[in-house]
């Protein structure tokens, strides 16, 4: 790219800015930009990334805020949510095609997931009209004992690219409506839409310090956990990082909620509907090119049915686009970056290596960010449950194959990871259904719909090593953002 060709481009493109205490400014530190997933040549946004110096001066922003914040009253801090989740409603299309552009599902997905965090934005505003504690009987004449929650302080928010609204939202927005206040640092590939989150919470009128956005490389989230005026973390992303994060927090006694990898099954049944589960099987392997921690890249197959869901699911597969996100007619788009797409392709060849076989390939452009839709099979036994890609998340559109059994053999393979996020079951037995959710260990259990998907309303986390720390979403966040008092009261 000559220099005349990139002068022309910064002047149209959006900066990425730091946003700290109300205030967008320049980060301190190096040139930074963001890129296409499809195509590394096409630059979306540049700036500069933050220094330590001014993560710092975030985390002073923050604290500095975090008491008057904590005083208004809910109704008047989910306003602002109200605000910001209509915000993101009129600008969605926009959003959403930036979304496709940076992180490389598909504008409808990327549509979809702005919508979704202002569902989620909405939703955390109504909690100024919920149960706000408990009341209990007392022992004693004359005394009530009241339950009542209160924000822990600061929070640190660290996110990865492949929700770069909707996971940040579901952070960000109890946060908030709680009563803290937030020091937010998004993955690096994906600051263009973190910016546009943050645009929608400034545009409401936030005040000054409530939020703030840190943008630049991943080793600038290690000053997060060391930041004596941080109460608590929230993470989402790899189970190495994710683990050092718990531990450090615990050696500083702070709690860190840190929701981390995934090696999610689909389960087909003798008694499926087929139809409906090669279907949902699609979805949970292949929508935003399997790059979803919910995303389902194991299925097990009860060897009555398995030849002929296999056909139903290729099929299915031969009419699956790979290919230019932003095209309506386009299923699937590239990985994340082209790194991403030859770490998938390495763990492929290395499952293959291990004895897995590739029974289906789909076609896919050949930059390099792309990666087709891939099916391989397993060995049963130990040689299967041995193979990198029954272990290990590729976080990439692989699904590997294991034919079992019976129901029972199918539990057991379903059980065998030391993940356990979510899982989908089909089956037309509701007493099978009843037994999975009493005997498999996982966060999220779906009976007869794919294995991705978080309503805002619901509990969101995984059991085994896919979650630690209280659950996400819906009520249960509650528990996280907030510590409590217990109140021995009399008049
Ligand atoms: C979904 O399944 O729609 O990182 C959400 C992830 C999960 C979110 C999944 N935390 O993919």
């Amino acid at each position: 790219m000559t220099n005349e060709i990139e002068t022309m481009n910064q002047e149209s493109l959006p900066v990425l800015g730091q946003y700290i205490n109300g205030q967008w400014g320049n980060g301190a530190g190096a040139e930074i930009s963001t890129v296409s997933a499809a195509d590394a040549q096409q630059i979306l946004a540049v700036g500069r990334a933050a220094t330590e110096e001014q993560v710092a001066t975030a985390f002073g922003a923050a604290a500095a805020a975090q008491e008057s914040w904590a005083q208004l009253p809910m109704a008047e801090r989910g306003a602002y949510l109200l605000k910001a989740g209509q915000y993101l409603r009129e600008h969605s299309e926009k959003f959403g095609e930036e979304l496709a552009q940076e992180e490389g599902k598909t504008r409808a997905e990327g549509i979809g997931e702005v919508l979704r965090a202002a569902q989620i934005f909405t939703y955390y505003a109504g909690e100024a009209e919920r149960c706000a504690g408990t009341v209990f009987q007392s022992p004693r004449a004359g005394e009530q004992i009241l339950v009542s929650h209160k924000p822990l302080g600061v929070i640190g928010i660290i996110t990865p690219f492949n929700f770069p609204m909707a996971i940040p939202a579901w952070k960000i927005a109890p946060a908030l409506i709680f009563g803290n206040t937030v020091v937010f640092k998004p993955a690096s590939l994906v600051p263009l839409l973190a910016t546009r989150l943050v645009e929608a919470l400034h545009a409401a009128g936030l005040p000054a310090g409530v939020l703030n956005l840190i943008v630049g490389p991943g080793a600038l989230g290690n000053r997060f956990i060391e930041d004596a005026r941080l109460s608590g973390l929230s993470f989402t992303g790899s189970t190495g990082v994710g683990r050092k994060l718990c531990a450090a927090g615990a050696a500083r006694g702070i709690p860190v909620q840190a929701e981390m990898g995934g090696k999610n099954a689909s389960v087909v049944l003798a008694d499926a509907d087929l139809e409906l589960a090669s279907e949902q099987v699609l979805f949970g392997a292949f929508r935003a090119t399997g790059q979803k921690c919910t995303a389902t890249s194991r299925l097990i197959l009860d060897a009555s049915i398995a030849e002929l869901f296999l056909a139903k699911l290729t099929a299915r597969l031969d009419a699956w686009v790979t290919g230019d996100p932003l095209d309506p007619a386009v299923h699937m788009g590239p990985l994340v970056d082209a790194k991403a797409a030859n770490a998938a392709r390495d763990s492929l060849g290395k499952a293959l290596a291990e004895g897995a076989e590739l029974i289906y390939e789909g076609a896919a452009p050949a930059q390099a960010s792309f990666m087709a839709p891939n099916i391989i099979l397993l060995p049963t036994g130990e040689a299967g449950s041995k193979n990198i890609a029954w272990r290990e998340e590729f976080f990439a559109p692989v699904l590997s194959v294991m034919v079992v059994d019976g129901k029972e053999a199918a539990f057991a393979a379903a059980q065998d990871s030391e993940f356990g996020l979510s899982l989908a079951l089909f089956t037309r037995d509701l007493g099978t259904a009843i037994e999975a959710q009493s005997r498999l260990d996982v966060g999220i259990l779906h009976v007869n719909s794919e294995s991705a998907g978080a309503d805002p309303h619901v509990p969101f986390g995984g059991a085994k090593s896919s979650g630690y720390g209280p659950k996400e979403q819906g009520a249960a966040a509650r528990e996280f953002y907030t510590h409590t008092t217990t109140v021995y009261l009399r008049g």
